[in-house]
Formats: C-alpha cells, structure tokens, sequence
C-alpha cells in the first residue's frame, strides 16, 4: 500500500521497524501531527515508543545515555533527574492558553491571542531538535475503553519527559491503532532547548509554554520540570476541563482514595487540595488504598458519581516524606524499584531531601551541581541542600495498597468529596456541608491558601484557588462553579461534600493545632458520616464531629489520647475571622468573576448571617459545645 504524504515525508527519519510501527496506526492526523513537528523542529530521527518492554527499556536507558538521568543511585531501578535553578517549578508567568482574539476566558487565566502566541512558540521551536532523535508516545488519559479515556499523543526530544510518561500514564499506542482515524486526541510537542553541559534547559528566559484550546495542542519548550514538559500533566488538564464542561462532566485536581469503615466496608473519595496542601500524603495514608493523587474525571453514570484516576503513577512532593508521617511511600523510596527522583541531593549512591527525618550530608550533588553547605545561587541566596519542590516519579502499581479499581474502565462509585486549603485562621480542621450547594461554594469555590514552592514566585502569599484549580481553570470561571452545582443536583446521590484544613494555627502562639496523622482521623470521620453512622454538631459553616467520637477514633487509628482541651481548641468557631472570609471571597468573585452564579452570592449571605446570628449570642470564640443539644 502506498504510504500517505506525512508517512512519506517521515520515512528518512524513521527505521524500518518504527516506520512499520506508525503505519500500524491507521491515522493521518496522527501522521500529520508527528510530521508537522519533525519538519519544525529539524530532529534528525525519530523513535516511535510502541510501549513494547523492549521499546519502553530503550527509552529509559537512552535517558541515561544522554545523561538527562544520572544512574548514581545505588539501589536498582533508581534514576535521578536534576532541572535548572530557574526551572524548579510550574511557571504560571510563562504558561499560556491561547484564545483566539476577542475572547476573554477568565481574569485568573493567563493567556493569549492564539495567532501571536502560535507565530512566537513556533518561531522559537525552529529547529530546535536538530542533531537530536524526537521521540513519539502515545497515552491513555483514564483506564483504556472506557466512556473516561482520551488518548494523547507526545513528541519531546527529552528521554527523561518520555521516561516519566512510562511511571505515570497507562500506554496508549495498542489503543491508537484500535481507534482508527479520529482527531479527538490530545497532541503535545515539547523541546528542552539549547541544553547546557548539565543536560539542562539553557535558556530559562526563554521558556514558553503554550496551551492551543482550539487545536487541543500544547507546545513546552525550554523546560524539563515535569510539570512543564510533561504535557499529559496540568496542560493536557485545562484542555480536559474545557472538554468536560462542553461534555457535562467534572475534570477535577482531586486525588481518590478507597477509605475502610467498619467491617471492611470501603467507601471511595475525592479531595482538591492545591499544590502542597496535603493532597498526596491523604491519597497515601496507610491501611486505606490509593487510586491517585493529582488528576480525576469524574461522570454521571446513570445518576450516580463515578471517578477515575486519569494517571497511573505519582509525581510527588518528596520533602518531608519520612517514615513516621509517610510510611508507605517512604519504604518504596527506600527499596529498589523504577523511581525517578529530581532536584534531590546525592551523595555516595543515596538520595537526600529536607524533611526526611534522618541527617542529610554537608555535600554531595545536587541541582546546581555540586553542592557544599553555604554555597550560593545565582540570586546570592543560599542553595538548599535539595529544593523544596524536589519529587519522585513512581508507578502507583509499586505501593501496596493501590487499589485494586484502579484500571476499571467504569471507575469507582464516589461517596464523599473533601475540599481542603491552607488555611491557618478561619476553618475548623474538618467539617460537613449542609448540602452538595453549601459545600460547592463555601469549600470548594471558598477555597484559600497560599501560594507554596510548587509554583515558581514569591511563596506564603494568600489568594483564592476555587476548587484547586485556580491554576488550570480554562473556562469562564463562574461557569465552573455553575457546572459543579449542577453535576450534584442531577445525581439520585451526590457525594457528600466535606471542607478539611490542615493549617490551621493556635492565635495566641501561631503553632499548627494538629499533627500530619491526625487527617486519619478526619477522614475515618467523614467515611462513617458518609453512612450516618456518627452523629454531628452544627454549627454556622458546617456539621462538626463530637468529641467522643473523635476521642475513640484517636485512639482506634492512631493510639493517641485526644483531650477535649485540644478539640475545643480546633473546633471552636472563629467568627471574625469566618466573616473575613466571606468578606475576601465575596470581593475576589465580585471583582474577577463576571458570571458568578448569583445563588454564591446567597450561599455566603446565609452563612454569614448564621456566623452573626451565632456571634449575637455566644461572642466570637464560640467552642463547640455551645452549639449542643
Ligand atoms: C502540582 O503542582 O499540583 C503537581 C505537580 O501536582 S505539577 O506536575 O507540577 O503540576
Ligand atoms: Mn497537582
């Protein structure tokens, strides 16, 4: 048969075997895709990842050939990966959704006009692959067959992104050639750019990366961070939240997680927590199982909430991962297995990181080479020994308790959703909505924190971030909160809607009110609230739990004396800060969001009207016995 154009045009660049495994792919938008970014980018060949074992070994090995993973680790299977001190992080200033002129999507999202921002990144990636091999892969977003998946198909010139794409995607190519010729597939194209001696991204100040809403295609050029270059991440996921608000359904920053109740009973949740808020440590707590820790579509299903995890593996914050707060994830850090890990510090084979809970050497490599304590970056501040945005790449197969849903193509039934910020004044450490309306707004579209190391930028600067995705948000954003409030209506049972915080601090002493583990408790609360098996406290912003029951779960899970003192502490309700935070949210959606659904506006009003009613009779500190009875 003859080959089509775009076939024709690769063959130089192609082996006989890879061409053969491209022309398996009945697709010429597939083609068209690939040679368009070849004839951009000038690689000089072309590797096409079947996702074969031989084929995913060569890329891994490849990626330590070139030296973009170092193999220094000692125990087998472990790589390390280092990004340049200006590229630690996601970069909100330099990430682009480009619309075309005219339309304004929302004040929050950066972006473009399409033309300007097209013309630019495709004039920077000229020929930026030239001497180099591109490397072709092909995804599943979500379990493969199912009315979830959306297949994605990358080309980088980085071994290391394709590597990554391996621990954290379910492979795609088998599902490209069953589909045929569709264009409904996510298309990426990512370059390192000039490369230093390092093999790291050389020109920082020229990092773009572009989100092409109308030809769902990304461009990342000049980055390595995963978060940047690996395009199926946060770039595939504002692609993913247009699609489902024009699909009706939820693309979510929300892990899953199966959580016990009695008798062995598992109730499965989702939860949005922003970057480093906890999202990861809660999808991973021991004893429960894991489904994943970033990214969830969640779809009616005949009435009723079905969620998957749209990855397979785990890109997490590695800091203060130690073996009392992360037990499950420290041991697989610590035993051989495939894991990447990046921006750690090294030294005789072992890796390093802050918060590790045993002492971390005066010297070794690291990210800004090598590494002695005292020495300064480029900014004249001191570099840290392994950044604080340090990760690890691992397959969630590698944990012991993945559960076992994880790949079922229906997803799993969700019973509870939990909205959980960094908040150290208002909310207490756990709570329950009144309702699916009341938890969308005053946890979910209410949600604050502060900006943290996981983007680039000033950290511990508060500001909203409705529904974790205040970053991703590509859609007009009061539509999304009107998109939440619906999905919930039309389910015979929606979730049940909870709002935790972690951060809350003592106001006389500015010390955290909990410890890390104590969010076991929480979440063994919300799994029987889930079932009406406990009973509550209301109070002005939500159902609260009572102390014996917090005092027999503290000591059923974590063998601890939990004291009425601390709980009044945690759970009294703080009405002038509570009345702050209407106040912010209230001016942030007046001031930024045109469509705001009005009933917000009413939500907050009630509640505000309760925390008054409340503070009338009992003044601003009302602990939660007050509320009894
Ligand atoms: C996050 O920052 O929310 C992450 C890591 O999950 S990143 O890939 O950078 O988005
Ligand atoms: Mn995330």
């Amino acid at each position: 048969m003859p080959l089509n154009p775009y076939l024709e045009a690769l063959q130089p660049k192609l082996s006989p075997e890879d061409l053969k495994k491209l022309s398996a792919i009945g697709n010429p938008n597939v083609h068209e895709f690939i040679a368009k970014a070849s004839d951009l980018c000038h690689a000089e060949k072309i590797f096409v990842c079947s996702d074969s074992a031989e084929d995913v070994a060569h890329v891994r090995k490849q990626a330590i050939a070139t030296c973009e993973e170092r193999a220094t680790l000692t125990l087998p299977g472990h790589t390390v990966h280092f990004d340049g001190e200006q590229d630690q992080g996601r970069d909100r200033q330099n990430t682009r959704y480009l619309v075309p002129r005219g339309i304004t999507l929302s004040k929050a999202l950066n972006q473009m006009d399409r033309q300007e921002g097209l013309a630019e990144v495709r004039g920077l990636m000229k020929d930026s692959m030239k001497g180099r091999t591109m490397i072709v892969r092909f995804i599943s977003l979500g379990p493969p067959q199912s009315v979830f998946t959306i297949l994605g198909l990358q080309c980088t010139d980085s071994w290391y992104v394709a590597h990554s794409e391996d621990l954290l995607y379910r492979s795609g190519y088998g599902e490209f050639v069953k589909a045929g010729n569709r264009s409904d597939f996510l298309r990426v194209l990512h370059s390192a750019g000039k490369l230093t001696e390092e093999m790291v991204s050389a020109e920082p100040e020229k990092k773009r990366i572009y989100i092409d809403n109308m030809d769902n295609t990304i461009y990342s050029f000049n980055t390595q961070y995963a978060g940047n270059s690996v395009g199926f991440k946060k770039l595939a996921f504002r692609l993913a939240i247009r699609k489902a608000n024009l699909e009706g359904w939820l693309a979510e920053h929300m892990l899953l997680m199966g959580v016990y109740g009695p008798n062995k009973r598992k109730t499965y949740f989702a939860g949005a927590f922003p970057s480093a808020c906890g999202k990861t440590s809660t999808a991973m707590l021991p004893g429960e199982t894991i489904l994943g820790d970033d990214i969830a579509y969640i779809r009616d299903i005949d009435s009723v909430a079905r969620a998957v995890n749209v990855e397979s593996g785990i890109f997490g914050i590695i800091q203060d991962v130690n073996p009392k707060d992360d037990q499950l994830i420290y041991k697989v850090l610590t035993h051989p297995g495939e894991i990447i890990f990046s921006n750690v510090l090294v030294k005789d084979g072992k890796p390093y990181w802050l918060g590790m809970g045993s002492e971390i050497p005066k010297e070794g490599v690291n990210y800004s080479g090598q590494w002695f304590e005292g020495k300064k970056g480029e900014d004249g501040n001191e570099i840290p020994p392994a950044h604080k945005n340090a990760r690890y790449a691992v397959a969630l197969a590698a944990l012991e308790n993945c559960d076992p849903e994880l790949n079922n193509p229906d997803g799993v039934v969700l019973g509870g959703i939990m909205y959980g910020g960094r908040d150290t004044k208002a909310y207490v450490p756990v709570q329950q909505s009144f309702d699916w309306e009341h938890g969308i707004i005053a946890y979910g579209a209410s949600l604050e924190t502060e900006t943290t190391f996981a983007t680039l930028g000033k950290e511990g600067v508060p500001e909203i971030n409705m529904m974790s995705i205040q970053d991703f948000i590509s859609i007009p954003m009061g539509q999304n909160v009107r998109n939440n409030l619906e999905f919930g209506r039309k389910l015979k049972k929606a979730p049940i809607v909870f709002g935790v915080n972690y951060f809350l601090k003592e106001v006389s002493n500015g010390k955290y009110l909990n410890s890390p583990q104590d969010k076991h408790v929480w979440i063994k609360w919300m799994e029987l609230r889930v079932h009406g098996e406990v009973d509550a406290i209301k109070i002005p912003t939500g159902y609260i739990p009572k102390y014996e029951d917090l005092k027999r779960l503290f000591k059923e899970v974590l063998n601890k004396d939990y004291t009425k003192a601390d709980y009044a502490k945690q759970f009294t309700t703080r009405v002038p800060e509570n009345l702050a935070k209407i106040e912010r949210v209230q001016r942030f959606y007046q001031e930024n969001v045109t469509d705001t659904p009005l009933e917000m506006f009413g939500i907050l009003y009630l509640q505000r009207d309760r925390l008054l009613k409340a503070q009338a009779k009992f003044g601003d500190y009302i602990s939660p016995e007050k509320f009894e009875g």
